[in-house]
């Protein structure tokens, strides 16, 4: 049985990677950090008693702040495949929390990979790169593009990329960078600008709310479906040799179009319900982000089959279901594209 271990399971893409590692029969060790409160709804449905024989899923606490913890959980789990998804990611955050961005985005990076090394333990590597590193370099975007960060957090993802190819050529380490664009779903955080607007029209739907604030509509992103990005990443280390990989869907619309589709699918006209608010800009902002994703097509036979408005309207009926039922439907849902378990 190969074992993984995932930095950040806790989060968006954390959860559909253990889910789709668990699929396929991995042993999966998650990293979770101790918090006042649970913070581990995302994965809840995945996690079994310890005491239960067929248990596979295994939360250790832990911290990309904390080096020798890393070293100490390399050693304990010995693991065949890292992922390391943990990360401040929110880039408007990062201009009001720059240095605890570069100490766990950047800097935190470089600790696990120190750990993998230090550990001696032999697997492959992946740091979950992102298409902020491009920043003010026009669309469309690829393996080769300059880099040119717009924020913090993008800084910060600059500094881990460089880490990990240094590792690769330093050390011979199985390690690669998925530099992946935007990709959302209905477990995107609620503060992220897709999950922000569909959990608004859910509201505004049931009646709850009138209005949503909102900052630049004409910011362009190229917006993908999380759970195929997940498989995507498996694909990068599963390949013969290690390298760098975009995964985009090749198309962006602007944040505007996303919340007129978001909005029509609810039947709502989005002139009666959005506000602009200033405190949601950024001092520098991406303008356009549009990916290339041919090589990873053509190397590992990926590509994204969920466009931003069949996006938008999976979001907003995940949401319009959470409130109507007071669940969470996008746990049981096989019939959207990407679910493992479909597979
Ligand atoms: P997310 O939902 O914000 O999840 C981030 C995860 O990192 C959470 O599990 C969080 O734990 C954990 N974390 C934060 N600080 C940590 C620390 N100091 N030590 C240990 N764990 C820590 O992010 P996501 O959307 O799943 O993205 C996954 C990764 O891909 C991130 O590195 C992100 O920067 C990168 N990325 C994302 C996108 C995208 O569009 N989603 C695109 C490109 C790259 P808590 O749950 O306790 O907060
Ligand atoms: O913003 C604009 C905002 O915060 C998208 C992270 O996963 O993807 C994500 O970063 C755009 C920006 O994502 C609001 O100015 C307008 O232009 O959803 P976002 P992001 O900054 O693109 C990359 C690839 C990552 O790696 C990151 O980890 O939307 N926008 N009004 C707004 N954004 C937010 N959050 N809130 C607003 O009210």
């Amino acid at each position: 049985m190969r074992r993984a271990l995932i930095t950040g399971v806790t989060g968006q893409d954390g959860s559909y990677l253990a889910e789709l590692l668990l699929a396929k029969g991995y042993e999966v060790h998650g990293v979770i950090r101790r918090a006042s409160t649970f913070n581990t709804a995302r994965i809840d449905h995945l996690y079994r008693d310890p005491h239960e024989d067929d248990s596979r899923l295994h939360l250790h606490y832990g911290d990309l702040t904390d080096g020798v913890r890393l070293v100490q959980l390399m050693r304990q789990i010995d693991p065949d495949e890292v992922y390391n998804l943990a990360a401040q990611s929110h880039v408007r955050v990062s201009f009001d929390e720059p240095e605890h961005t570069g100490n766990t985005t950047g800097l935190g990076s470089m600790r696990l990979l120190e750990a993998v090394r230090m550990s001696g333990v032999e697997c492959r590597y992946y740091q979950a790169s992102s298409s902020e590193m491009f920043g003010a370099t026009p669309p469309p975007q690829d393996e080769s593009t300059p880099f040119h960060p717009r924020s913090p957090y993008g800084v910060a993802k600059v500094y881990a990329y460089w880490a990990t190819r240094n590792y690769r050529e330093a050390y011979g380490l199985f390690a690669v960078n998925g530099i992946l664009f935007n990709h959302e779903s209905p477990r995107r955080g609620e503060t992220f600008v897709t999950r922000k607007i569909t959990r608004a029209v859910a509201r505004i739907k049931a009646g709850l709310d009138e209005h949503v604030y909102l900052g630049n509509l004409d910011a362009v992103r190229d917006w993908g479906y999380a759970p195929e990005y997940a498989e995507g990443m498996w694909r990068m280390l599963q390949a013969d040799a290690p390298d760098d990989y975009v995964l985009a869907t090749g198309g962006a619309i602007s944040v505007r179009e996303f919340m007129e589709s978001a909005f029509a699918h609810a039947g709502l006209d989005w002139e009666a319900h959005v506000r602009f608010d200033e405190r949601y800009l950024r001092p520098s902002e991406v303008d356009a982000l549009r990916g290339d994703p041919s090589k990873a097509e053509r190397e590992l036979g990926w590509k994204a089959t969920v466009d931003a408005s069949r996006l938008a309207e999976i979001m907003v009926d995940a949401d319009v279901e959470a409130l109507t039922h007071e669940g969470r439907p996008w746990i049981d849902r096989p019939d959207l594209p990407g679910w493992p378990g479909a597979r």
